[in-house]
């Protein structure tokens, strides 16, 4: 699972990276980042932590998310000024909005305004997938001659009567509604302004406790491909860089419950409506990344393909039943242990055992 973080220069990117990935990229508050970082953060789950004290692992393996930190965006630098070959590939975007006041750091517009900057941005994604539908077209338009296949005729049609009218509109293609079958014939062209996008606006060490309220309203400015989360990251690094007592006595101080940082972690997960479920034992306790709505058999695929291939039944319990029971023995004879079939669509924070023959 891949996002790209985003957005106009200075805005606190890397900074944001740095804490999301425990790395240390260079910030700094004159020259431009050049090129692009990548590195893996944990997504932090409470109910794997619970089960991890529980049974006490050899192994701790939270689930990850990849995140490449791209360079800023050259208002009006056109698609050039984005790093389009990155970015097209990545599953959803991290958009860091400027939110915070720095008198030694010049916004580039001249003023610190998050919604035009949101705007701004999106309609470089627009402008970027604008050209890309244009070429496709003119293409098709060429081809038409010799006349269209079927697909090709559907694909034309598609891109004339939907996609280029509401890039025209300046409306990005992740609020109109289309069919499953639309999506799909789309998917191939990695259009930006399709991806589902997290907004995080980074504020003002001051207004982190304050701008809450407007936070927790998490579809603001979209649907469900859409959400927001204000973080200040020179707190995130002051936290990130205590220990775990420290932690909860700053936040507490803060009015926070929990690193906004763990909020970006999670909703950047959720936003691509994925979910975990987890396997447990005394060499390991473990996360796993699945779609919603993942059968049993094929969830079993991605711990390894025997189990999906030799797949007799899956064990499964919700963590927290296990946790109250106590161990997977004493669930089997309490008889809250539920053996279900291939065709069961697992749930989020299940604990999942699978028995299987190959
Ligand atoms: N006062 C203040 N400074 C910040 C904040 N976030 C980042 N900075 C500073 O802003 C400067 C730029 O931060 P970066 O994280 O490099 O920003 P960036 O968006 O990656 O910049 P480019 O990649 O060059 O576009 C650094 O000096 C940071 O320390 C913040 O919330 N408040
Ligand atoms: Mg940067």
């Amino acid at each position: 699972m891949q996002l790209g973080i985003l957005g106009l220069a200075k805005a606190g990117k890397t900074t944001l990276f740095n804490i999301l990935t425990s790395s240390r990229q260079d910030t700094d508050k004159f020259s431009a980042s050049q090129k692009t970082h990548i590195a893996v953060a944990k997504v932090p789950d409470p109910r794997l932590a619970r089960l991890r004290d529980l049974f006490e692992p050899r192994r701790y393996v939270p689930a990850t998310v990849e995140y490449y930190d791209i360079p800023g965006i050259q208002k009006g630098g056109g698609p050039q000024s984005l790093d389009l070959a990155q970015l097209r590939t990545v599953d959803a975007l991290v958009h860091v909005v400027r939110a915070f006041e720095d008198p030694e750091l010049p916004h580039p517009d001249g003023s610190v305004d998050p919604e035009r900057d949101v705007e701004t941005v999106d309609l470089e994604l627009i402008l970027a997938d604008h050209e890309v539908v244009e070429r496709r077209l003119e293409r098709l338009a060429k081809s038409a001659k010799g006349g269209l296949s079927d697909d090709e005729a559907r694909e034309q049609k598609l891109l004339r009567e939907t996609v280029l009218p509401a890039l025209e509109q300046e409306k990005p293609l992740r609020d109109i509604e289309l069919g499953p079958e639309e999506e799909k014939r789309l998917r191939g062209f990695q259009l930006l302004s399709s991806k589902p996008i997290l907004i995080v606006l980074n504020v003002s060490e001051d207004r982190v406790a304050a701008d809450r309220p407007a936070d927790l309203d998490s579809s603001a400015g979209g649907g469900g491909s859409s959400r927001r989360v204000i973080v200040s990251a020179p707190i995130e690094d002051e936290i990130s860089q205590l220990s775990p007592e420290e932690q909860q006595e700053f936040l507490q101080d803060l009015g926070l419950e929990e690193p906004s940082l763990d909020r970006v972690l999670r909703a950047s997960f959720e936003l691509l409506g994925r979910i975990a479920f987890f396997t447990v034992g005394e060499d390991e306790v473990r996360a796993w990344t699945i779609r919603r709505g993942t059968r049993a058999r094929e969830a079993a695929g991605t711990i390894h393909s025997d189990l999906a291939r030799g797949f007799i039944r899956a064990e499964v319990i919700a963590w927290d039943e296990l946790l109250r029971v106590g161990s997977m023995a004493a669930a089997r004879d309490q008889g809250v242990l539920r053996l279900e079939g291939k065709e069961y669509v697992v749930a989020d924070g299940e604990v999942v055992h699978v028995r299987f023959n190959v």
